[in-house]
């Protein structure tokens, strides 16, 4: 606990020396995809991170991601120095929930959005750090946003849609059996993973419902490419112990499409929290608001998990065509021993990924995923 209050000081310090200096923030998201990409890293550059570099504003004209990335400050007619710190659960609309210290806040993004001068979708997601002055009874003011460590998005509607920030681990949930397993799904998801620099962990649910010898030749590719996975039954607490210490004191995202247990998953790790389950999402009836309300949720043992309902359809964000190969491990050692440079690997002659998945190098299903992918399907 001390040392939690610790932290605050000094952020609390540093808001202050910094809150006027308005400096811009070096382009930490880069600078972390270049290093390791183990757990261990992923904790320490979350410390780092969290010292005074930020900006004032995010890069609003820029057509790139950076505009998620960089911290900013929030010019409002509030006294900043009795800002606390605190975390997004959720985002509702144009309102968003809080956990601070000092209990849960309701805040309008109206007024982040107007000290911004812009109608920028992501201003605020589940997972942010923020920092807050309490106004009236439950209702505060947010007075800064902090920079993401990382953050998970996709297309939606043909914009970027962040949908969960500071994570250590993106589990992605499938199941075996109804609805049946997508592995090109699960590929993408990877990619979105390995992209945000988030340890993925696949996890496979409701083997219960299958002879389990029937899904290894898929486990086994994957497990090739050094990706963990887990096989999982939340109806029968099948592999659940496992689980329980993989996301043990971390801040994980559960990704994977409605229907696949990630509720019951939840419930399974941790029975506190008695979410609800074989419930279709948030999603607006109406069905304007198709988009996803992710919800950070604290595990009695430590940790959140991030629950992101209603994901159907996973469409990557900011991946052009020709980087895909460079997210599939098992194309990469083959793709400069193409004839030509600009290969696609789809109908070129004197194409080793072709002639690597002739010759049984590359998985036939792997590559096929490959393709759908790259074509932006
Ligand atoms: N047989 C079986 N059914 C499961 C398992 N996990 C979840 N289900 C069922 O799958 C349905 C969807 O579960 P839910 O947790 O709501 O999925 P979510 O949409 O991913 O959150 C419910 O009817 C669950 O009872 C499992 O391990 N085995
Ligand atoms: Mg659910
Ligand atoms: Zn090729």
């Amino acid at each position: 606990m001390s040392k939690k209050k610790n932290k605050q000081n000094k952020v609390r310090t540093e808001f202050r020396k910094n809150y006027d200096s308005r400096r811009r923030k070096n382009d930490f998201t880069k600078e972390f995809g270049d290093g390791d990409k183990n757990l261990d890293d992923l904790a320490s550059q979350e410390r780092v991170s969290g010292k005074g570099r930020w900006t004032r504003k995010r890069t609003i004209s820029g057509d790139h991601s950076d505009e998620t990335q960089s911290g900013f400050d929030v010019t409002l007619q509030v006294d900043a120095n009795a800002a606390i710190e605190g975390r997004v659960l959720r985002v509702h609309g144009l309102s968003t929930i809080i956990h601070t210290a000092q209990g849960e806040f309701e805040c309008s993004i109206r007024g982040l959005l107007k000290s911004l001068a812009t109608d920028l979708q992501n201003v605020v997601v589940a997972g942010d750090w923020v920092r807050v002055v309490p106004a009236a009874e439950n209702q505060a003011v947010v007075v800064r946003v902090e920079s993401r460590r990382n953050f998970i998005n996709r297309t939606s509607r043909g914009r970027q849609q962040v949908i969960a920030s500071n994570i250590d681990l993106a589990l992605i949930v499938a199941s075996v059996q109804e609805p049946a397993l997508k592995p090109n799904l699960i590929d993408r998801f990877l990619i979105a993973a390995e992209k945000a620099n988030i340890q993925p962990i696949i996890v496979l649910n409701k083997v219960d419902l299958i002879d389990p010898a029937t899904i290894q030749p898929l486990i086994g590719v994957w497990g090739q490419l050094g990706y963990p996975i887990v096989s999982v039954s939340a109806a029968t607490g099948l592999g659940i112990e496992r689980l329980r210490e993989l996301v043990a004191g971390r801040d994980s995202v559960a990704t994977g499409q409605s229907g696949v247990g990630k509720s019951s998953l939840l419930n399974a790790i941790d029975p506190t929290l008695k979410r609800r389950v074989g419930h279709v999402s948030d999603d607006n009836s109406k069905g304007r608001h198709t988009t996803t309300t992710a919800e950070l949720i604290p595990w009695i043992g430590g940790g959140h998990i991030i629950d992101t309902p209603g994901i159907r359809q996973f469409q990557l964000w900011d991946v052009i065509p020709e980087e895909v190969e460079g997210y599939f491990r098992d194309l990469r050692p083959f793709t400069h021993q193409c004839r030509y440079p600009d290969c696609t690997h789809s109908h070129e002659e004197d194409c080793a990924v072709k002639d690597a998945v002739a010759d049984g190098w590359i998985d036939v299903r792997r590559y096929d995923g490959f393709l759908q992918i790259r074509s932006g399907e």
